[in-house]
This record gives structure tokens, C-alpha cells and sequence, in this order.
């Protein structure tokens, strides 16, 4: 693996590491670039302003001073990068065109913060990255050339894959992001449930498919933070995170753009799935950059079995 003399392969750097998994070499940039402005967003997170900012992104939320500070950090890392032609983020109302030639070039789409109103009581948050080859980032996920997420908990983690496992890396005392694990793999079926939404909403089919998790002795972990949640379950390789359709808003809250199809890639790549109710989020082709979706992530036989229960097959 490249490694220095001394070294074990648990304190192989990311781009070490990267240089390894034969990519390109503007893709390992863009990857390390990534990792780099995660160390700004964690300094704002743990230092920075926790009130509002008096605006509201693509979505009409309000923004917290956190979330346009993340933003920043990241849109200004990808444009100075080189290697980034068009910007998607859930805090921007607009792409961010870097340059009109595309050529060798990748797009990226991310959130910089999610969870943002959970820092105010030091809940676990994170970013979520999905990269594209190209300028075109209204394609189906499954088209995409890499995904990443960032957690800042306890500890930093960066979880990526480029199509060729999924890795696991820490940052350490020098900030240094190292591996900490490598080839997850998810468990066919697991016994932790994450369901979001409010429960009274939620549709008989799936109210049947809760009552089903509950019945087989799944248990209970929601911390209302998507990265750390997701994390929980792909790094434990059990479980499923669920956010249905509501009675009153059908498309559920999740964003498909920049939120679910960079975890839907990782969890797939897991050995895990990702659906809808009927299609894989990976095939879907985003109407527009503020799509949402509802999601059923996680092992592959509790996320089929979602599938039977959504469309009466169960
Ligand atoms: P915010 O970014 O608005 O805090 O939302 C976080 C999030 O999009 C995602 O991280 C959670 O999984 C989900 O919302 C939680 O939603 P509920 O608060 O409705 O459970």
C-alpha cells in the first residue's frame, strides 16, 4: 500500500490511501480537497456563531450563521480546486457555475451541514458529498463517481467509496485523517430501526412495516442527525433508517441531491440497499436540485421488506 517504513496500514493517509485505489489523479485532489474543508467546517462547528443568519436556502428553511459558514468553506475548497466545474449545495439557491468547460472536470453536490439545528445541544452532525463526473448533476446517483461523509462526533470521521469499497478514516491528533477501517460490509438484515417523521402521519403500509421492525425485536436509534445515524448503521452493518411519505407531505423531507444519493451509494457499496418503496434511490432521475424522496436504507432484506409492505406484498 505504499506505506513509510514503520508504518502499519492503520496510519495510512487518506491520500496515500487514495493514490492506491487507482483514480485519477484529479479525483484523489478532489477527495483530499474535500477532507480539507472538513477541518475548517469542524473548527465552526465547535467555535463558530450558533444564532441564525437571517436568510433561507433553496428550501425557504432559515439558515443558521453555521450553515452559511459550512458553505462558504466548502463552495470556496471546490472552486479554488481546479478540478470542480459546477456546484450544488442545499444552503446555495443556485448552481455555482466554476467554468463552462467541463472537460476532465467533476460536479459536486453537498450539504455542508447536516443537522445544523442539533449543535446548539452538541448533537453529532456532519457534511454529505456526492461527485460527479461532468457538468450534469441532474442524472440518476448511480452515475456518480464517488460519494463522502464527513462526521463530527466525538471523534471526526471521513467514510468514502469511489466505486471500490467503502473506508473508513479518523482524524488524528495532528489532523491527519488515517484508516480506521476498511471493506465495510452490511450485514443482510439487522435489528436497529431509525425512523423519522412523525409517527401519527405516517401512512397505514407503513405503520404496518414499523410494527413488523418492532415485532422482530428491533431497536430503537434515532439521534435526528441523518450522517450519524446512517453511520451508526453502516459501520455496525445492522439496521435500516427510515423517512417515509407523510400524509401531508408525500415526498418525505430528505433531499435526494444531497443527501441521499451520496448515502445510498455508500450503503449499496456496503452490500446495503436504498429504495423509495418501489425504486432504488440510485435510479432515480432527480426532477430538480431540491427533489426530496422518501427513504428505506440500510440492510438489504429489512430494506425489501419495506418494498413488500409499501406495496402490499408483505
Ligand atoms: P436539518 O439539517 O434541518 O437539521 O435536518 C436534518 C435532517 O435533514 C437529517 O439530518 C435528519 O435525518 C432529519 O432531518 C431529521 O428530521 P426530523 O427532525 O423530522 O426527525
Amino acid at each position: 500500500m505504499g506505506k513509510e517504513p514503520g508504518t502499519t496500514k492503520f496510519q495510512v493517509d487518506f491520500r496515500r490511501h487514495l493514490r492506491d485505489q487507482n483514480i485519477s489523479g484529479n479525483l484523489v485532489h478532489l477527495l483530499c480537497e474535500i477532507a480539507e474543508a472538513s477541518k475548517y467546517v469542524i473548527n465552526a462547528v465547535r467555535t463558530g456563531d450558533l444564532g441564525v443568519a437571517g436568510t433561507s436556502n433553496l428550501y425557504g428553511e432559515e439558515q443558521l450563521a453555521l450553515d452559511v459558514l459550512s458553505d462558504r468553506i466548502m463552495r470556496k475548497r471546490l472552486m479554488h480546486s481546479g478540478v470542480v466545474c459546477n456546484i450544488a449545495s442545499e444552503e446555495m439557491d443556485e448552481i455555482f457555475q466554476v467554468t463552462s468547460n467541463p472537460q476532465g472536470m467533476f460536479s459536486v453536490a453537498y450539504d455542508p451541514l447536516d443537522g445544523s439545528s442539533l449543535v446548539d445541544v452538541n448533537l453529532a452532525v456532519g457534511t454529505i458529498v456526492g461527485i460527479y463526473q461532468g457538468a450534469d448533476m441532474l442524472q440518476p446517483g448511480r452515475r456518480m463517481v464517488g460519494a463522502v461523509y464527513i462526521l463530527y462526533g466525538p471523534r471526526v470521521s471521513l467514510v468514502y467509496s469511489v466505486g471500490k469499497g467503502v473506508y473508513e478514516f479518523t482524524m488524528n491528533q495532528l489532523m491527519e485523517f488515517t484508516l480506521t477501517r476498511e471493506d465495510i460490509r452490511m450485514k443482510p438484515s439487522g435489528n436497529i430501526y431509525a425512523p423519522g417523521g412523525l409517527r401519527k402521519k405516517y401512512t397505514p403500509e407503513n405503520e404496518r412495516y414499523l410494527r413488523y421492525l418492532e415485532d422482530k425485536g428491533a431497536k430503537l436509534r434515532y439521534s435526528g442527525g441523518f450522517v450519524p445515524d446512517i453511520n451508526q448503521i453502516l459501520l455496525k452493518g445492522n439496521g435500516i433508517f427510515l423517512y417515509p411519505a407523510l400524509t401531508d407531505t408525500p415526498q418525505g423531507k430528505l433531499r435526494l441531491l444531497f443527501e441521499l444519493n451520496p448515502m445510498a451509494y455508500l450503503v449499496e457499496q456496503a452490500g446495503g440497499a436504498a429504495t423509495d418503496g418501489t425504486t432504488p434511490i440510485l435510479d432515480l432521475t432527480p426532477g430538480g436540485y431540491d427533489q426530496r424522496s422518501p427513504v428505506y436504507i440500510g440492510c438489504r432484506d429489512d430494506v425489501e421488506k419495506a418494498r413488500e409492505f409499501l406495496n402490499g406484498n408483505d
